[in-house]
């Protein structure tokens, strides 16, 4: 039996989502509040000591970290597979996936939080806000997390997010212009760690971002496309939900702008 814990706007438990769906594999679900830092309470952490999602229970015994749980997942059910052929292949879908964890998932959080986490916890007293954030298990995430509830979007960090994205992007679409998926013809853990990543841009309507990477926008599209992303990450954005995202987003917009164009 295998169950995750999860929460619908996390990227990197939506990668675990849709990797579980591309293998059709039954799984049952653990809601896990983000905003009320329901990862943070003691009977979680012995779980997951980093106190983050996903974490997926597989027969009683937990296996946390996304990229861990994809090859662990892609390890017990290797039919279908979403490994490419080649070693060298798969040595390159790796380093697509660190990528992913190293520096566009902490550049993903940097932008999210001023908009969705830092409202959320605005709404508790200083005190309350400061003690939470005091829980957090690792410096550099407990840091970041502070910068963004200080400063939103004036925090250093969210510069640094618009850049790592714009060459994430500009990366990506070189490579797209060798095959059809981002490490080869097929669909991999690569596509699948990247593709939610994309979800955010496109919840905040920040499509802008890759306008002038029509490969890129192919991409998406063709992964938007798969049922996979349909029943496990689109599911969860409905059109309320999408209108709200995107007034958020747009309040966000001319930083992302200036930001990008920074980099021009
Ligand atoms: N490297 C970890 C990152 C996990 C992570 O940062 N999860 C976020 C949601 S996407 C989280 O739980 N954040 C809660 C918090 O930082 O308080 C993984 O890939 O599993």
């Amino acid at each position: 039996m295998l169950e995750l814990y999860t929460h619908p706007m996390s990227p990197c438990a939506q990668k675990v989502r849709i990797v579980l769906a591309e293998k059709d594999l039954p799984w049952v679900k653990r809601h896990v509040e983000l905003s009320q830092k329901e990862n943070l309470r003691e009977e979680y952490l012995k779980l997951n000591p980093l106190g983050v999602v996903p974490t997926l229970v597989h027969d009683g015994r937990p296996v946390i970290e996304s990229n861990v749980i994809c090859e662990y997942l892609e390890d017990i059910h290797p039919t279908p597979s979403l490994k490419p052929k080649s070693h060298y292949e798969v040595a390159d879908m790796r380093l697509w996936m660190k990528h992913v964890d190293t520096k566009l998932h902490p550049s993903c959080g940097a932008l999210q939080w001023p908009l969705v986490m830092r409202p959320a916890l605005m709404e508790k007293t200083e005190e309350e806000r400061r003690a939470l954030l005091e829980k957090v298990p690792e410096k550099p995430r407990r840091e970041r997390q502070k910068r963004l509830v200080e400063f939103g979007l004036d925090a250093p960090d969210v510069v640094d997010a618009v850049h790592v994205y714009r060459k994430t992007i500009l990366h990506m679409e070189e490579m797209l212009k060798a095959h059809l998926w981002v490490v080869s013809d097929t669909f991999s853990l690569a596509d699948a760690s990247l593709a939610p990543y994309f979800q955010t841009i496109l919840q905040f309507g920040w499509t802008e971002m890759y306008e002038d990477c029509p490969r890129v926008a192919d991409w998406f599209e063709r992964c938007r496309a798969r049922h996979s992303y349909e029943t496990s990450v689109a599911c969860d954005f409905p059109p309320e939900t999408m209108a709200d995202l995107h007034a958020k987003g747009e309040q966000a917009l001319h930083k992302i702008r200036e930001h990008m164009n920074a980099l021009k």
